[in-house]
């Protein structure tokens, strides 16, 4: 029988990469959405937004279980803008609101962090990140994805943003599954 772990989560997209590694990659676990409400306060790294959210839900549920928080930094133009404000700049300006900023500019690295925080049985908490480099696109294209898909060129991926890419083909190389491969290692190593 596999054994289930909960990923709290309120985005599908996150909830659908995520599903899509493990079946491939370590099927003998199973990940189910926990819907539950995730206080996001704002602090100066992810895996401090990560602590928070951990903390805001750990009395309505049992472990094993994992959040992630994730976010998009503008490099150099923008000092790592939006980072961990992400999710604020997505319901606010959205994207086109970063390629405003951007216009113009020449030097246009930026990168993606994930951090999933993970919860075992025994309630001890362990961090695991994943980065993808790259750059944002001058315009945005592509209708994959969600997020800041449409404006992020992989250094992996030239000529095509995320929203370009398959499903499959964002999984290899994202930062997120980059962080899920160091949780399957983990979880591997520790059954
Ligand atoms: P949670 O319920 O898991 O917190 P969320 O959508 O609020 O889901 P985050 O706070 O981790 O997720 O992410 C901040 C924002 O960064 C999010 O609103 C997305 O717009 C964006 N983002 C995260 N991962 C992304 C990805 O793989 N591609 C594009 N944008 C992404």
């Amino acid at each position: 029988m596999k054994s289930k772990i909960q990923f709290v989560t309120g985005n599908k997209h996150k909830i659908e990469e995520v599903q899509t590694i493990f079946e491939k990659e370590c099927p003998e676990f199973q990940i189910m959405q926990a819907d539950i409400p995730l206080l996001e306060l704002q602090a100066a790294t992810l895996e401090e937004v990560a602590v928070f959210k951990i903390q805001s839900v750990m009395e309505n549920i049992v472990p094993p279980y994992f959040i992630e928080d994730a976010g998009f930094f503008v490099d150099d133009v923008c000092q790592g803008f939006p980072g961990v404000y992400s999710s604020y700049v997505m319901k606010t300006i959205g994207w086109d609101g970063i390629l405003k900023i951007m216009a113009g500019k020449t030097n246009r690295n930026a990168h993606f962090e994930s951090v999933i925080a993970y919860v075992d049985n025994h309630k001890a908490v362990h961090y695991f990140k994943g980065v993808n480099e790259g750059q944002v696109s001058t315009e945005a294209r592509g209708s994959s994805g969600f997020g800041f898909d449409p404006i992020f060129i992989s250094n992996e991926t030239p000529n095509r943003t995320f929203a370009e890419l398959e499903l499959n083909e964002k999984n290899i190389i994202s930062h997120r599954r980059r962080a899920v491969n160091k949780l399957i290692e983990f979880l591997k190593n520790n059954a």
